[in-house]
């Protein structure tokens, strides 16, 4: 039983009002709002537990480090992955990429090599590419999609050549809602020998996650797009590659020894965790995947589904509204414009109308080279919203077309 009545009680930001109106929060995939629980977490680590970790004999710095040990635990139970030495925390999913781009093309990479980006990637998974291109000298490919929003796989296999070293592609687009099919992809690059690298910061809050069934070698993702705290990431990657690559940044706790002639690096995960973590907010981080397993993830997944088809019925019944990305089985996000009226006109009367929306290129500029338009409106939907919500968007939407 969806208690749906429960969980939006459990979000206090839900019930607040702006412009005189009730909050209608449609911007999910920018972030997402925190239960109490998490922030109770919080609040309570700061006021009866807080001391740095892995470094004090003290008491109050055993059980911090307790804590961030088992939040540590708990992200390698949900999703899935074989040992809790290939959870290495960061501070978020962009510095996950990062960490990879850096130090993969630094270890397995020379000039002219090729990593595979798609088309719809968020300019956190292309970026990071470029300036490691520029440093080594390495190529870009690009996985083109159709109309729709779904990645061409014929043109995806003929992509590879020997040169290709990496593939690294979103799980869920952030613009679209075209869930990739990552399984595929990790077998078709696996079958050249290629590891496989997915950005799962849009896909952690609505999809069960098991990283071992992917089988990919990298999988990231943001805290604060899943319910907890922002400013903490996760970089999961198997055992083998881990081992291989060189540490990311060098500080405290990465190292097993440090004379001024050597340093030897500690072992996983903390080879890659230089400086204090943010233990305050693995400790959120872990409640709030603890809350979303207690209401379950595949409860989720179906009342989202739900919602998804409800809001894609509702949306296209609006005169002049064209709607980016009908991929099948798509995840609950809409990009959107209606008629001639411009994205930042929309979303700033939906606003008005205590509706909040995302609106312009959502970090995404070469998909919006794609499609041909400068931005969207996006609403973007998490366990918390109805159905009515989807009215009062599909309500506010018409009104605005009628204004222009
Ligand atoms: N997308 C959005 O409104 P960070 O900022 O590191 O937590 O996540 C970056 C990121 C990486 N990949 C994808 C697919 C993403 O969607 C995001 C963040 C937000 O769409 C903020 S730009």
């Amino acid at each position: 039983m969806y208690d749906i009545a429960q969980i939006r009680a459990d979000f206090p930001i839900l019930s607040r009002q702006v412009y005189g109106k009730p909050l209608v929060y449609l911007d999910n995939s920018a972030t997402t709002q925190k239960p109490r629980a998490v922030v109770e977490a919080i609040t309570n680590e700061y006021y009866s537990v807080n001391a740095n970790v892995h470094r004090g004999v003290h008491f109050l710095s055993q059980q911090a480090t307790e804590l961030h040990e088992a939040s540590r635990e708990t992200v390698r139970r949900f999703i899935h992955a074989r040992s809790a030495n290939e959870i290495v925390f960061t501070r978020g999913t962009t510095e996950s990429i990062n960490l990879i781009a850096s130090t993969f093309t630094e270890a397995c990479m020379k000039e002219g090599d090729e990593v595979m980006v798609s088309v719809m990637e968020h300019h956190s998974n292309i970026v990071p590419w470029q300036l490691a291109a520029a440093r080594k000298g390495i190529v870009l490919k690009v996985i083109p999609m159709d109309d729709q929003g779904v990645l061409d796989m014929e043109a995806y296999r003929k992509l590879f050549t020997p040169r290709t070293m990496l593939v690294s592609v979103a799980h869920v687009s952030n613009t679209l809602g075209t869930v990739n099919p990552v399984r595929e992809m990790v077998a078709i690059a696996h079958s050249r020998g290629v590891p496989v690298l997915v950005d799962g910061a849009q896909s952690i809050s609505h999809i069960p996650i098991d990283v071992q069934a992917l089988d990919a070698d990298f999988f990231v993702f943001s805290s604060h797009k899943v319910y907890g705290p922002t400013g903490v990431g996760v970089l999961y990657g198997k055992e083998k590659w881990l081992d291989r690559l060189p540490p990311y940044q060098g500080g405290g706790e990465m190292i097993q020894t440090v004379s001024f002639e050597r340093t030897t690096f500690n072992e996983l995960p903390f080879k890659f965790e230089a400086g204090t973590p943010d233990y305050i907010g693995t400790h959120g981080l872990a409640k709030a995947l603890d809350y979303v397993s207690a209401i379950g993830m595949d409860e989720i997944a179906a009342y989202e589904r739900e919602l998804t088809t409800y809001a894609t019925g509702r949306l296209n019944a609006i005169p002049g509204i064209r709607l980016f990305g009908e991929a099948p089985g798509k995840s609950c996000v809409f990009s959107f414009l209606v008629g001639n009226i411009h994205h930042l006109d929309m979303g700033t009367l939906l606003d008005r109308l205590g509706i909040a929306v995302r609106t312009g290129h959502h970090c995404a500029q070469p998909l919006m080279q794609r499609l041909g338009i400068e931005g969207t409106v996006r609403a973007s939907f998490a366990l918390y919203n109805t159905k009515e919500e989807v009215d009062a968007l599909a309500a506010g939407i018409e009104r605005v077309r009628r204004m222009f």
